[in-house]
């Protein structure tokens, strides 16, 4: 019973898989574009694009997701999400 529990806790803790898996997307946009840029607005984008995947790494998607967009912003472009 208590394996059960845990179990049903550690699924909680798995916010929406589709979230989980968006960040790396979001990241390889924002790669593509800064990749071949070296303007300050791109170099700020590779700061905080990695600042995201730090996020994405400790679980926290929603605030790695909100990261990317600001990475996105200072790159001055539009990040393309799943539909
Ligand atoms: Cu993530």
């Amino acid at each position: 019973m208590k394996a059960f529990m845990m179990a049903i806790a550690a699924l909680g803790m798995v916010v929406s898989p589709a979230l989980a898996n968006e960040c790396p997307l979001l990241k390889a946009q924002i790669d593509k574009e800064t990749g071949r840029r070296l303007d300050a607005g791109s170099n700020q984008a590779k700061d905080l694009a990695n600042e995201a995947m730090v996020l994405h790494g400790a679980g926290k998607h929603a605030e790695a997701m909100a990261k990317l967009e600001e990475a996105a912003k200072a790159a001055g472009m539009t990040l393309e999400h799943k539909k």
